[in-house]
Parts: C-alpha cells; structure tokens; sequence
C-alpha cells in the first residue's frame, strides 16, 4: 500500500492557534533544555507532542519548482543564485498547464498540500497571475496549497489570499546576528515584514530554517525563540539539513552533528507544540534510524518525491517502506475546503 494511502485517522490539530510561549523561553531556559540528556530531552519532547497530536501520523507534502534559477539574491546556501556556479539547469515560470498536470499527478498519488517554489527575490505583480491560477487548480483538486515566492508586499499577499492560498513558505532560515553571515542583499527585518504581510492577509505561515550553516547552539536556541515568540505560532516549521552545493559558499561546510539535529527538532516541538514540524531539506542523508528518533522528538511532517527544488529527495517507494517499517500513516488533509 502507499504510504499516502494509509491515512491515519486524526488529522492536525491547532491551525492558528495562538500559544503562550512555555512560562520561561528565555535564553537560559531553552539552552537548559538543549544541554538535558538526550533520553530526557526526547522524553519530554515526545510527551509534548502526544498531548496535541496521533504520534503515529505524519503530514506528506508534494514539492515542485516552478521557476528554477537566476535568483538575484546571494543567500551562501542556495544553488539557485546567479551569484554562484552551480551547473543547474534553470528554466523560467513554468506554464500553467504544466503545473496543473503536475499538480494531477501528485493528488493522484495521493498528496495532500502542493506546494510550489519560486526564485525570486519576490514576485512582480504580472508573475502572480498565473501562479494564482495554479492555486486555483490546486485547490479544485481538493488539495491544500502552499507557495514560496519570496518577498512580499502587502497587496500580494492579498492576493494570494483571495486565490485561496492556505499557506505562504518564507523561512527566517537562522538567528538575527548570525543571518549577515549567510545573505547580505536582504534583511532579517524584510523577512519579518513579509510574514507580517502573510499573517495579515489571513494566510497560514509556514516558515523555519537551515541547521549546518556552521551557526552556533546560541545562533539554533535564537531562531527557534524568534519563531516561538510569532504569535500566532507558525502553523508549519520546516527544519532543513544544510545540502552542501559545490559552488556555493557553504560547499564545504562541516557535516552538521546529527543528534544536534535531534535536540533541535525536540526544542522545537516543545516550545510550538502546536505547530506540524517538518523534517525538510537533508533527510537523503538520514537513516531510517536517525529519521525515526526525529519522529519520536516531535517531528510529524515530510516532503514526498524524489526531489525537492533542485536536489534529492529520499524515492517514495524508501518512504512508504520506512512508515510501513514504523508504523507511521499519512495524516488525513485538515483542510476541507475545495473551489
Ligand atoms: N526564493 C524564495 C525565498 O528564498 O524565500 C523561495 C525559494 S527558497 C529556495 C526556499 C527555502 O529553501 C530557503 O528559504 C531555504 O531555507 C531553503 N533552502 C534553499 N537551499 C537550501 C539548501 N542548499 N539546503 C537547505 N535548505 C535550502
Ligand atoms: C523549506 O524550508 N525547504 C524546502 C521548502 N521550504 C521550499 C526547500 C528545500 C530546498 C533544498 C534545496 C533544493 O532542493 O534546491
Ligand atoms: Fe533566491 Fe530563495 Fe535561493 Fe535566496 S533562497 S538565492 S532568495 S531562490
């Protein structure tokens, strides 16, 4: 059976909720509970997440790049810039058609949330109108749909909205002092306004970051308190692996500590217990081992295909043999919404 036909009967639970942060998050709290050992840190984390959530249901999204390269922008990580030579095949806004077949293909395998990925520093106003009619499609396939386009202004998120776009993917990506490091042609603060922009709209907000930019624990316990203090929470927190991309800048970054990758996703279940943490970009690395102790420390959602934007993705066939081996079912889609 595939995996996303085995659906778990409990959906998500806690879209929008709005959740104090735990009494104390400050600095020292949450460096305490990185510093626990890892069996309680686990413990703890696994205990959080079965007061909100079926522990043995994961939620698949779909990925597809519909606009691939010639980005602007210069964020060190990113094969998709123009700044760095990374071989990638580009091609320009995908035509709708396209999308849509793309978009069938991905309900009839049984997905659930489509989301779609743009290079752009942020889209003009003329690219979004065939990127809401692929929200349209989308959403007449009955599936939930999510873009990340990058930079938004307040009218466009707008926009995006009336499309029935439920979520909007723009990652803050690390911590305020350290993100300098990483990208110089936009701020942490543009970041900021953009998912203003989105929560404003009434959009769902998904946004995370990247692990192995060779950020310290501070730089980790920083991003994770700036995405705890939103308010609403992000409903979505994708935590990618670095990819290391010959011709970035981060081409030889370090191979990051795996169970500092465990004690962040555990953090972050416990202080945004509410929220679908995503085990994103990196998992090609993982073994069924280490992705089931992600599981079992909070996280409950995955991206399904063999690619992601422009890199690897774990094949599906390896997915549905890893949930069938744990146990683990597709959670069912919370959105019932179909135009
Ligand atoms: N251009 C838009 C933007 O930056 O907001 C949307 C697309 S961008 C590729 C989406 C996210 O992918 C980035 O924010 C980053 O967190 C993640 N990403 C890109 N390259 C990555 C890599 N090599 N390893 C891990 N995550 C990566
Ligand atoms: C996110 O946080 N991770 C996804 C999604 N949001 C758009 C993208 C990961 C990209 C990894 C590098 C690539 O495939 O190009
Ligand atoms: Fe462009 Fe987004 Fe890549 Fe940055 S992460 S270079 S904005 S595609």
């Amino acid at each position: 059976m595939s995996v996303l036909e085995a659906e778990s009967e409990t959906a998500g639970t806690g879209v929008g909720a709005t959740v104090p942060l735990p009494p104390d998050a400050s600095v020292e709290a949450v460096e305490a509970l990185f510093d626990m050992p890892l069996l309680d840190l686990l413990y703890e984390a696994q205990s959080v997440h079965r007061r909100h959530f079926d522990p043995n249901s994961v939620q698949v999204s779909t990925l597809l790049s519909i606009k691939t390269g010639r980005c602007p922008e210069d964020c060190a990580y990113c094969p998709q810039s123009i700044r760095f030579e990374t071989g990638l095949e580009v091609h320009e806004l995908m035509p709708v058609e396209e999308v849509k077949a793309a978009a069938r293909r991905a309900k009839a395998a049984g997905a659930t949330r489509f989301c779609m990925g743009a290079a752009y520093r942020g889209p003009k106003d003329r690219d979004l109108e065939p990127i809401v009619e692929m929200i349209a499609e989308v959403r007449r396939l009955g599936m939930e749909s999510c873009v990340t386009l990058g930079l938004l202004k307040p009218h466009q998120a707008r926009r995006l909205a009336d499309a029935g776009l439920d979520y909007y993917n723009h990652n803050l990506d690390t911590s305020e002092e350290f993100y300098p490091e990483i990208i110089g042609t936009r701020t942490y603060a543009d970041r900021l306004e953009t998912l203003a922009h989105v929560r404003n709209a009434g959009l769902k907000v998904c946004c995370g970051g990247i692990l192995g930019m060779g950020e310290s624990r501070r730089d980790r316990i920083e991003l994770l308190r700036t995405l705890a203090s939103m308010q609403p929470q992000p409903e979505s927190v994708p935590i990618n692996q670095l990819v290391t991309i010959p011709g970035t800048p981060l081409a030889d970054a370090e191979p990051f500590d795996k169970f500092e990758f465990v004690r962040t996703i555990a953090v972050a279940r416990i202080l945004m217990p509410r929220s679908h943490i995503r085990l994103s970009a990196g998992r090609s690395d993982f073994t069924d081992e280490l992705q089931a102790m992600c599981f079992f420390a909070g996280a409950n959602s995955i991206f399904y295909g063999d690619k992601l934007l422009t890199t690897d993705n774990p094949v599906p066939n390896e997915d549905e043999a890893l949930f069938a081996k744990l146990g683990i079912a597709a959670e069912l889609c919370d959105t019932t919404v179909a135009a």
